[in-house]
């Protein structure tokens, strides 16, 4: 069912929210740098943007700032993350229905991604009592051998319109415990959420006092702006989430400098139910997986292999749940599914849909939903039958589009699975225990998260996120990932009275 709703007033309500959380308004009028909401397709800010000059300037405060709050001790900086924690939790209602309104999320998802934020400050509170560094046996009498954690200097982030927020916050509550300080060139897609953040930020540091200025600031612009970021000698680490395509420009300019790269671009994320799966429990998470978040999350269903002796008890259904999943206006209505971000996306998924035919593939759903909206692109999720795994299967297209195909052999449908280029997330259906573990295994997904009977989306903060192969091989969030934002000092302290040189080498001089 297609839901009607009635005329929203998104220009006012973001405003009316942003001036709750205290962002300033010459900040979103009156600039040359516009945004919209996917909901209506309306215009709902005009950003003043930074120069490339301006953009070095904040840079340069970010390293002063990073030059004193690398001496606060890590559990007090971990007391401005909690702040920030208190804060967001205050402003969660609000900030949720911001990211609805920008990123075109239904509530519950603009939500989540806030609880991310949220769940992200508590993990790094704990953290900043533990950036522990290994002692190490020595080879050597009277000598001691250790590692220390030190920061590294100013992190930059570059993220996307799709997680406008939570991916901020997962490297910048990171990178603030670890004593780094922030710049962040958000999506051009969502920067009054950015704006927003950034102004909760604040809000949190005036609470906590005493910490240096310009320690996590906001670059408002275009690619150009993100280009002095990866550029600048003075940004150590850059955090980037995007497409393979930005990833292939950026990665190279930073190895180019020998900068840290953090790189979370595409996904190509692919479900296998197997023979004993419980199909009541994989219809759902594939319905969430690859309908949720309009198939606009990195970690989106996009290919399924279902085992031929299941294939007519679960295909059907999965097709009457696309028939039947409420498309709408997020703000207005309870409707699953929410707009897609503008008319290129629709247009790109169109195209795919087009290809997929070409390929043999027989398509449910796909086509655009009326809300009378001339610039809101909504659409019914598509589900496409296909004969094998060619043509847009093999591709990211940032839709909702989900490819299904049949499989016989086990060890043929993994080959199958890995057999793409980017290396996100993978699930498996099934409660044969041998398959699972197969799954896991050394030859079984090449992805960096592989699950078992969950589907692809939806990872909590506490495991390291990203993937291998041309999703960037990156890891944020959380387990050990803190790491990558800090430089290692491996230390040998000698406490005898001689100098004996490892591996037996002798160098007397006299
Ligand atoms: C993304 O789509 O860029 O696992 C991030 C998930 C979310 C994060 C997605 N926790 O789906």
């Amino acid at each position: 069912m297609n839901i009607a709703t009635k005329k929203v007033d998104v220009t006012k309500e973001a405003a009316a929210l942003l001036e709750k959380m205290g962002v300033a308004k010459e900040l979103y009028t009156g600039g040359d740098m516009p945004s919209y909401s996917p909901v209506t397709g309306e215009k709902i800010g005009n950003l003043k943007t930074v120069s490339a000059a301006e953009a070095a300037a904040k840079i340069e405060k970010a390293h002063e700032a990073f030059k004193a709050w690398r001496l606060v001790p890590a559990p007090k900086r971990g007391e401005l993350i909690r702040l920030l924690g208190e804060e967001l939790r205050a402003f969660k209602a609000d900030l949720g229905r911001l990211v609805s309104i920008e990123a075109g999320k239904i509530t519950s998802e603009g939500l989540g991604e806030v609880q991310e934020m949220i769940d992200i400050c508590d993990f790094a509170v704990g953290l900043s009592r533990q950036l522990y560094g290994l002692t190490i046996a020595t080879e050597r009498p009277g000598h001691r051998m250790m590692e220390t954690w030190h920061p590294l200097g100013v992190v930059g982030v570059i993220s996307a319109f799709n997680f406008p927020v939570a991916v901020w916050s997962w490297n910048t509550a990171l990178a603030l415990v670890c004593g780094n300080s922030v710049v962040w060139k958000p999506s051009e897609k969502t920067p009054l959420t950015a704006l927003a953040s950034q102004a909760i930020f604040e809000r949190a540091l005036a609470r906590f006092g005493d910490a240096p200025e310009g320690l996590s600031q906001v670059l408002i612009g275009d690619r150009t702006v993100g280009e002095v970021l990866v550029d600048n000698p003075k940004v150590p680490l850059v955090s980037a989430t995007g497409s393979t395509r930005m990833g292939r420009d950026v990665g190279p300019r930073l190895a180019k400098r020998f900068a840290r790269a953090i790189l979370e671009l595409g996904g190509n994320n692919a479900g296998i139910v197997c023979p004993s799966a419980d199909l009541d429990m994989a219809l759902r998470a594939i319905a969430f997986g690859a309908m949720g978040t309009a198939g606009q999350r990195c970690t989106t269903m996009r290919r399924l292999f279902v085992h031929e002796s299941v294939y007519d008890q679960l295909v059907p259904r999965l097709k009457k749940a696309y028939g039947s999943v409420s498309v709408g206006n997020p703000l207005e209505s309870t409707a699953l599914v929410g707009p897609l971000v503008d008319k290129a996306a629709f247009d790109s998924m169109q195209k795919a849909i087009g290809e997929a035919k070409t390929h043999g593939g027989t398509v449910t759903g796909g086509e655009r939903v009326e809300l009378g909206y001339d610039n809101g692109y909504y659409a019914k999720p598509a589900l496409v039958e296909m004969p094998k795994q060619a043509g847009p299967v093999l591709e990211e297209t940032f839709a909702p589009i989900l490819y299904v195909m049949k499989y016989s052999d086990f060890d043929a449908v993994v080959a199958d699975h890995n057999a793409v280029a980017a290396g996100l997330s993978s699930s498996i259906f099934t409660r044969d225990m041998q398959e699972s573990e197969r799954f896991l295994a050394v030859d079984g997904s090449d992805c960096g998260i592989a699950n078992v009977n969950i589907g692809t989306s939806g990872a909590e903060i506490g495991g390291a996120f990203g993937g291998e192969k041309e999703t960037g091989g990156g890891r944020e969030s959380g387990s050990d990932s803190w790491k990558a934002y800090m430089r290692r000092a491996t230390n040998t302290v000698n406490y005898s009275k001689a100098l004996p040189l490892a591996q037996g080498v002798s160098f007397d001089i006299e």
